[in-house]
């Protein structure tokens, strides 16, 4: 028999899933509109995927499957939904993929279909997380992802040195999905690779991030690019340098490409994270740059700074004072940014198009020296006058 109280959490949660999502007031000129709520919590994952619902074996009703957080989704339009492919976190610190879809990419988000399962190619494997969604011209839904495991060369007594590679999944349907071996290239380790959405001369094409260590990309680090010939035996020989990370920018640790680039008449538009630290743990934020339509690894102009930092409630969180995306759809010529606070939580910010695009051509870049910054916005306040004088009140 079903105990009494889920329709009790049930009815709790269909609230929660048909709430309105509504934009937040942003001050004049903000670059994203951001949205009240969050779009995921562990609030939305299904009772029957955390409960046993049978009274006689649970008669407290207790949470027997815990879900942790929620965070950390690819983005992928498809069959007139937005789809996210979320990471699910339970209390036992393993991450598993599940999708939730929405028809306006703003609320309504509902997981479906359970946490995804394919074939066991890699026995060592501990955790998996952070997929990209990646529709590629080939015709299969590529998922990208970080596959981790303990180091076996980790010192005796060490139980936390871990290993990063890359996953890599494909599916035609969102419902079978087809396990491919890791990514192999010459980096000791990888994280944050991200497939580009079309052939590069009949390769396949893939940002990386090669990194020394698991947590410091050392002599690595630096979204780079580089091409894969056979996809069923994924192998990258050389990789090269697309972004740095640089010192006292916002990039000075590491950085990491975030969803895959959008295709846009000017380039692709690529937004990815930009991580330092500081004296409260490391920071993460996201920034934007463009590249070459033809040459995708060739940045052709990038703003300074960031363009979205946590803000408010953002800022806490398991791991706070973080930003993560690895999802976006353009849809109708708007752009959804999908990305997770704090390792908690989904929310969705969206922009005009256009209006991207303006911010990553005319934003000032980053001249790296405070000398050098306090020229530009003097600059910038020497031509405003001169305007004011013209054509300003007079007060
Ligand atoms: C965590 C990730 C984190 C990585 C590096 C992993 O074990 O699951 O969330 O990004 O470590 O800190
Ligand atoms: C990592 C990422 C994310 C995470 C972030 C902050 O390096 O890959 O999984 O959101 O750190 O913990």
């Amino acid at each position: 028999m079903i105990h009494p109280d889920y329709w009790v959490l049930q009815d709790e949660q269909e609230k929660l899933l048909n709430r309105v999502n509504t934009p937040l007031t942003q001050p004049t000129g903000a670059l994203f509109t951001r949205y009240t709520h969050p779009v995921l919590t562990r609030a939305h994952v299904p009772i029957s995927w955390r409960y046993d619902l049978d009274a006689s074996r649970n008669p407290h009703f207790l949470e027997r499957l815990g879900v942790n957080a929620t965070f950390n989704p690819g983005a992928l339009y498809w069959q007139g939904m937005f789809i996210l492919a979320v990471r699910l976190e339970g209390v036992d610190r393993k991450s598993v993929f599940a999708l939730a879809k929405s028809p306006n990419g703003i609320d309504r988000f509902t997981f479906f279909g359970g946490p995804l399962i394919w074939e066991d190619l890699e026995p060592a494997e501990t955790n998996m997380y952070d997929m990209r969604l990646v529709e590629h011209e080939d015709g299969f839904i590529y998922g990208i992802f970080c596959s981790e495991k303990a180091d076996p060369l980790a010192a005796p007594g060490d139980t936390t040195a871990a290993l990063a590679e890359t996953g890599l999944v494909r599916t035609r349907d969102l419902k079978t999905w087809e396990r491919l071996p890791n990514l192999k290239t010459n980096s000791p380790q990888q994280r944050n690779v991200v497939l580009h959405p079309t052939f590069i001369d009949g390769h396949y094409g893939f940002y990386t991030r090669p990194q020394d260590g698991f947590i410091e990309t050392g002599s690595g680090g630096g979204i780079h690019f580089g091409l894969c010939q056979d996809i069923n035996q994924p192998h990258i020989e050389k990789e090269w340098l697309v972004d740095g990370k640089a010192y006292h920018t916002i990039s000075e640790m590491k950085n990491g490409q975030g969803p895959a680039p959008i295709f846009t008449e000017a380039g692709w538009l690529h937004i990815a994270h930009g991580v330092r630290q500081t004296a409260a743990g490391l920071r993460y934020v996201l920034y934007a740059f463009l590249t070459a339509l033809e040459e995708p690894w060739r940045v052709i102009a990038k703003p300074g700074g960031y363009l979205l930092a946590p803000r408010g409630d953002e800022r806490t969180g398991d791991v706070s004072n973080v930003l993560f995306t690895n999802g976006a759809i353009l849809h109708e010529g708007t752009v959804y940014l999908y990305y997770a606070s704090s390792d908690t939580r989904i929310h969705v910010a969206t922009s005009p198009l256009e209006q991207v695009l303006d911010y990553v051509l005319h934003t000032p870049a980053d001249l790296g020296r405070s000398l050098d910054c306090a020229e530009t916005r003097r600059s910038l306040i020497e031509a405003n006058q001169r305007l004011l004088d013209k054509e300003g009140r007079s007060s």
